[in-house]
């Protein structure tokens, strides 16, 4: 373990509506970090391993109702349960390539019409990350891409709302992509950043004031 954070690694986001090409993208920046010799994991939320993890796939493959608040709470908790295995590994120098994290958590219960202030609220304190990725797409475009798939939210009038509240949300660690672009176009610009960021992380203190 380093002192003061020296030499820690760095937390990166990816978040976006559902066919955003998020996934991919995490996936290839892995194994790009990984290639050039950096400690690096890829870290996806849900969780849906966990015992919190399992109610919440339930819900979102629809064999499970549950109150909007309820279930808000639940994503949340699957953060925070995760959130000391995470810290432990960016202290010890490993680069966390995320996909989804709290403002998929605001902008998926937002758009249910549960107000922001609130939902915001669990997700306080929580490790802030160092740039979040956010791959943009109009639903429109979203529902060309071979349709949305059979998990709860998956439509266009919803992804719509979704879009929105996220874009609301964006703050200067916040780099917006279009995804309408090639996977390895989108695949360099991101690599790049991301080289950048994880130097600059080494000298930097992790944060834990989300919101
Ligand atoms: N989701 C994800 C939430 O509603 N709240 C959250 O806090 C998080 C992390 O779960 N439609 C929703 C967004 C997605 C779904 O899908 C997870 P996927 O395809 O596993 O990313």
């Amino acid at each position: 373990k380093f002192e003061n954070n020296k030499n820690r690694g760095a937390f990166i986001l990816f978040e976006g509506c559902d066919r955003a090409g998020k996934t991919t993208q995490a996936t290839k920046l892995f194994e790009y970090i990984q290639s050039l010799g950096h400690p690096v994991k890829l870290w996806k939320f849900p969780e849906r391993k966990t015992l919190i993890g399992q109610v919440i796939d339930e819900y979102l493959k629809k064999t499970r109702e549950l109150d909007d608040r309820t279930i808000h709470l639940l994503f949340s908790a699957n953060r925070w349960e995760c959130v000391s295995t995470m810290k432990e590994n960016i202290l010890n120098g490993t680069t966390l390539i995320v996909d989804r994290y709290a403002y998929s958590g605001l902008a998926f219960s937002a758009a249910k019409g549960l107000k922001l202030e609130w939902c915001k609220y669990p997700d306080k304190g929580l490790l802030t990350p160092d740039i979040v990725f956010f791959t943009d797409l109009s639903s429109e475009d979203a529902a060309k891409r071979g349709g949305f798939g059979e998990e709860r939210y998956e439509n266009q009038s919803f992804q719509k709302k979704v879009r929105e509240i996220y874009l609301s949300l964006k703050d200067p660690t916040w780099k917006i992509l279009d995804a309408r672009k090639s996977i390895s176009e989108l695949h360099d610009q991101i690599g790049k950043m991301s080289l950048t960021i994880i130097q600059k992380c080494k000298e930097l203190p992790l944060k834990e004031d989300l919101f």
